[in-house]
């Protein structure tokens, strides 16, 4: 289960930290009051200040850092069940396949259209967002949205594959999040009581600290070390350099 605190190496603020979350940065957007930003009544009084926050976050923009590459790793080596993130960067992309990902609070790749409900890929309005134009449908002309989850919408149908997956996992990792947000944060109790659940984290969140259980781990501070030690203790060090050259040479080539 990953969250925002895997980003924000990359240099994308996750929302809750003080300062440099993006609830404390939201001025300028001129927002009634933080969340308004992912509610539909507010998107369709005011489209602008969400596609602002698209514009910083459209897919292309970041790098993913050494924890997206340990998730990819794991997927490489065959470990990885699933992939349930909150993000909506599309990190995590790199490299794990879609049917290995769950991505719960949806994502920018696709987008709808908010009167005939037509979808699109979310490249095709790239350009609209990058100045600042409403995205329209070309069939319609309403506001095209990005297909990412606001407050009060349904979770992409995927979502429902952790009735099958989590009784099923043997070790449940949880990374930079604060488990705050549900259903998404209750995921962490759906294990067998007798898996270990370690948690990688500024700090101590949800049920590791309301409801912990014998076997949880909890590595507090920044993920970057906190993944770089976890490799280090797996063995892991030099395919990880390897697979972050390779990812990067990649990633200079195509000039993102
Ligand atoms: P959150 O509520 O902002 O919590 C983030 C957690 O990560 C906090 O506990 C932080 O202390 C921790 N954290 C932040 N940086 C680090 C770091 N470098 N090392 C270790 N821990 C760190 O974010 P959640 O994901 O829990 O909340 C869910 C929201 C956030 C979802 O709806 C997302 O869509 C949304 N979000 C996503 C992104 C993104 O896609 N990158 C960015 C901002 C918010």
């Amino acid at each position: 289960m990953a969250g925002a605190g895997i980003s924000t190496p990359s240099g994308i603020p996750d929302f809750r930290s003080p300062g440099s979350g993006l609830y404390s940065n939201l001025q300028q957007y001129d927002l009634p009051y933080p969340e308004a930003i992912f509610e539909l009544t507010f998107f369709f009084h005011n489209p602008k200040p969400f596609f602002a926050l698209t514009k910083e976050l459209y897919p292309g923009r970041y790098r993913p850092n050494i924890t997206h590459y340990f998730l990819r790793l794991l997927h490489d080596k065959g470990l990885l069940l699933r992939l349930y993130t909150q993000n909506i960067d599309g990190l995590e992309r790199a490299g794990i396949p879609a049917s290995k990902l769950v991505e719960a609070h949806g994502t920018f790749a696709s987008a709808t259209c908010m009167v005939c409900r037509r979808s699109f890929p979310g490249e095709d309005f790239r350009a609209d967002v990058m100045a600042d134009r409403l995205p329209r449908c070309p069939v319609c002309t309403g506001v095209v949205k990005p297909d990412v989850v606001f407050f009060g919408e349904p979770l992409p149908e995927r979502f429902w594959l952790h009735t099958v997956d989590f009784p099923l996992a043997d070790l449940l990792l949880v990374l930079g999040t604060s488990l705050e947000v549900e259903p998404f944060a209750s995921l962490s109790e759906a294990v067998r009581s007798s898996v270990p659940r370690l948690l990688i984290n500024r700090d101590l969140v949800g049920p590791f600290v309301s409801c912990p259980r014998g076997r949880d781990v909890a590595q507090l501070g920044d993920v970057v070390g906190s993944v770089k030690r976890l490799v280090k203790l797996l063995g892991w060090m030099e395919e990880m350099q390897d697979l972050v050259q390779r990812e990067t040479e990649k990633l200079d080539a195509w000039g993102t």
